[in-house]
């Protein structure tokens, strides 16, 4: 493929950049500032990555909204008006493409280009990317802002190809929309989108059937016309803010309280507790600081929780069912608006797969426990390959032809989530084993991408082809990772956390826990000449 411009090293382009959601948008956007020709390829029509995608009904993020949003333009920062505490999916896309216009980086992304192979040329130090259609460009940098939650998981139900009704994954949701007013409905699944989608869809439908695998925690989100006054307080010092998160356990604001469950009298922690439950957010899941570490700290919370679904939730025994018995937040604690209400609905029946397993979908519904749901409507909200997914839907090979996927078929390898051995110069921005999907997601990647572009200005100033992890820092990186998991309750549960959700996945934990320790850790790393790097 030609481009106008090529490069010192006689490529295409400097870098080449997969995917534009928050990730891909801002490291165009850094490259650029560089110099650099880059480009970036987009399997969707448009920019936004997982918001582009996650478009089902009530599709709203759980980071408070003056949060989750990019920092490193304080223009952008202060003139962006944010409208809910937490922000809706169409909102968040908006800012998205008002980035994108903003810093006029449309111009360099390829949409509707989906992404099938990057191969390493080892005598050039190059990257070749090649998409479905055939097309290929060189580029010295291949960076992937594939996201972490981007590869669905569309279990394999028998028959699904008979249904004669309409079938959607939250992940991908139409873009026309779906209308399920007078539908009979059936929601597979009862992870965060479909708690939030479980809510909507019921007020429309004639008729919904929640199929649930696990019962899941959830505490209500609080969601609320952000107030102009709280808007303007922070945008005052918008930088003061950034930074303060900046020095939370997970880079954002959930009022973490350094306190053990088991240090205060039973009243006072179901006080605090309840405390929490009313102002809504995640901060539920930092009332004390041993939750996660301790099984009878944990108890209290699932306790409480538990207490909470049988008050709200009027049959006993679709109450019994909705309550998890699973250790409290090993899976993602998820944030709803009227979740457990909804049960009380009379269109609204709740179907436990471990008693009545969902057998067939037949072409007019679907068949649980010898019983034949008939619907019109099938939701899958089953949720992704998460980490390791999109990547391993992209035929990667580095050095020696090795692949990706095969080096990572015990479990990802990589250091600092950024790379992994074998594939210089390949970068993976909140990749596996970086603190990710632990934390606010958009502050991650800007570190991220920042991390990135000065290792890449570093390679220039050197003179340098080619970068990646010497061997025994990447070992000790995936031990340390494991080693950080292991001393929580974390393992517990068959979460996606731990690959646990996708038949065949190796059970290892894909995250850092805890981001101002890694940030930290990559200074650190940077200040000693990238310890752990190998340069070429
Ligand atoms: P999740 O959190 O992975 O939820 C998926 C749900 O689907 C969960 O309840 C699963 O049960 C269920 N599931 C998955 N496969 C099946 C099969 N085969 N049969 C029945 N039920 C199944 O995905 P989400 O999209 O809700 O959320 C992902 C993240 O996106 C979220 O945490 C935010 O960070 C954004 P399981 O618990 O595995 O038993």
């Amino acid at each position: 493929m030609s481009t106008d411009a090529v490069t010192d090293a006689g490529a295409d382009l400097d870098a080449i950049v997969v995917g534009a959601g928050f990730a891909g948008l801002y490291m165009l956007h850094r490259l650029r500032g560089m110099g650099l020709t880059a480009r970036v390829y987009e399997a969707a029509d448009g920019v936004g990555g997982t918001w582009f995608w996650n478009a089902y009904p009530g599709a709203r993020c759980d980071i408070e909204s003056l949060e989750y949003s990019y920092q490193f333009d304080e223009a952008l920062q202060q003139e962006w008006i944010w409208t809910e505490r937490y922000a809706a999916q169409p909102e968040i896309l908006a800012y998205l493409e008002h980035v994108a216009d903003r810093f006029d980086l449309r111009r360099d992304i390829r949409f509707g280009a989906r992404v099938v192979s990057a191969v390493f040329d080892e005598g050039a130090a190059l990257w070749t990317v090649a998409l479905d259609g055939g097309e290929r460009a060189t580029a010295r940098w291949c960076v992937m802002a594939t996201g972490s939650l981007s590869s669905s998981n569309l279990p394999a139900v028998p028959g699904l190809e008979t249904f004669e009704g309409l079938v959607c994954h939250t992940g991908r949701w139409p873009r026309s929309g779906v209308d399920f007013s007078g539908r009979r409905v059936a929601v597979i699944g009862t992870g965060s989108s479909a708690i939030q989608a479980i809510p909507e869809i019921a007020r429309q439908a004639a008729r919904l059937t929640v199929f649930q695998r696990t019962a899941t925690y959830s505490v209500p989100a609080g969601n609320a016309p952000l107030d102009p006054e709280v808007q303007r307080r922070v945008k005052a010092d918008y930088r003061a803010f950034r930074l303060r998160n900046s020095l939370m356990p997970i880079g954002a604001d959930f009022d973490h309280r350094d306190v053990s469950a088991l240090a205060v009298p039973p009243a006072d922690r179901d006080a605090e507790y309840e405390a929490r439950w009313r102002r809504g957010g995640a901060c539920f899941a930092a009332a004390f600081n041993d939750l996660v570490i301790s099984e009878e700290a944990n108890r209290t919370a699932a306790d409480f929780v538990r207490a909470k679904i049988r008050a709200i939730v009027t049959d006993p025994v679709t109450a019994e069912a909705l309550s998890p018995g699973h250790t409290f937040g090993c899976k993602r604690l998820c944030l709803d608006t009227g979740y457990y209400e909804t049960f009380n609905r009379p269109n609204v029946r709740l179907v436990d797969v471990n008693r009545a397993p969902i057998e067939a979908i037949l072409p007019e519904g679907l068949k649980a426990g010898g019983e034949v749901h008939a619907v019109d409507i099938i939701v899958f909200a089953t949720g992704f390959d998460a980490l390791t997914g999109a990547l391993d839907r992209i035929d990667i090979r580095g050095r020696g032809g090795l692949r990706l996927k095969d080096k990572w078929a015990e479990g990802a390898r990589t250091y600092l989530g950024l790379q992994s051995e074998g594939f210089p110069n390949l970068f993976t921005i909140t990749g596996p084993q970086s603190p990710s999907v632990f934390t606010n997601m958009v502050p991650s990647i800007e570190q991220h991408v920042d991390f990135i572009a000065d290792c890449i200005a570093h390679m220039r100033e050197r003179g340098f082809r080619s970068v990646e992890p010497h061997r025994p820092a990447e070992d000790a990186w995936v031990e340390h990772v494991g080693a950080i998991a292991a001393a929580t309750l974390y393992p517990t549960c068959n979460s996606w956390y731990l690959g646990a959700n996708i038949p065949g996945k190796p059970r290892v934990i894909l995250a850092h826990l805890g981001f101002p320790t890694y940030v930290e850790r990559c200074r650190d790393v940077v200040a000693k000449g990238y310890e752990g790097f190998t340069f070429a």
